[in-house]
């Protein structure tokens, strides 16, 4: 403890000398179970769907910690893990979201959005009117860090912020749909009005809200949404 090697703390020196420690915790599968594993993963993906019919049935904020804490166990550029989740609760925050959210939204719909988008979203159904953004339980809004690298304030440049982004709200998703809850990805454009609401930097960069909470007894899913790629136009092997 408090140990000092070449004048440096030893956190410092095993990382500046890129010291490694043995894989401690892989868990080697036989390969029928291996088989078996992915092909219940999958099963599992399968009964994911976009929802847009939210109850307000509370959600315990220690489901939404551990789901945060699998995101942020995504590999990301240099490792600097440069994402922030804001877990929005609270009942007035989230009727500031869904004001905001709408006004840009009826905007979008009311034209800025173009005639081609709004014929791609067509099969949808949506429209400016977002009341989940209120009565869901969580709205996490995801945000991406430019700047920031492993260190707490630290001022690194980051690299690959929105494909780590990505694949830490990817796990963020499968997180929250192993622990039985529905989502909605949803992107206000512009979101730029989250970094006022969430009193994060204006450097962060809002990737994301992702709605969280169980579906309404009403809950739908569109049929488009239901038209998956086969696995033999999404893959090709040499
Ligand atoms: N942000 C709008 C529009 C929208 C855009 C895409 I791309 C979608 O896949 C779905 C909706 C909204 O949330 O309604």
């Amino acid at each position: 403890m408090g140990s000092r090697i070449d004048g440096i703390g030893w956190k410092e020196h095993a990382v500046k000398h890129h010291e490694s420690v043995p894989l401690m915790d892989h868990v080697e599968l036989p390969p029928a179970k291996m088989l078996h594993e992915a092909q219940a993963f999958l099963e599992r993906m399968k009964r994911r769907h976009t929802v847009r019919e939210f109850s307000d049935r509370p959600v315990d904020r220690a489901i939404i910690e551990a789901a945060i804490a699998a995101a942020g166990r995504a590999p990301s550029g240099a490792n600097h893990q440069p994402w922030h989740f804001c877990a929005i609760g609270s009942a007035d925050a989230k009727r500031t979201l869904r004001e905001l959210a709408e006004k840009e939204e009826r905007e979008f719909y009311g034209g800025k959005a173009g005639d081609v988008w709004l014929d791609a979203l067509a099969p949808l159904g949506t429209d400016e009117h977002k009341p989940y953004l209120q009565h869901a339980p969580w709205i996490i809004a995801v945000f991406g860090q430019r700047k920031g690298g492993i260190d707490e304030d630290g001022a690194q440049q980051n690299y690959y912020v929105p494909e780590s982004v990505g694949i830490a709200m990817g796990f963020l998703i499968a997180a929250l749909h192993h622990a039985g809850l529905c989502m909605l990805t949803h992107t206000p454009k512009p979101m730029t009005f989250l970094n006022d609401l969430c009193g994060r930097p204006t450097s962060e960069k809002p990737y994301l809200l992702l709605v969280v909470g169980h579906p309404a007894e009403e809950a739908t899913v569109p049929l488009h949404a239901l038209r998956k790629k086969p696995l033999d136009q999404i893959a090709s092997f040499l």
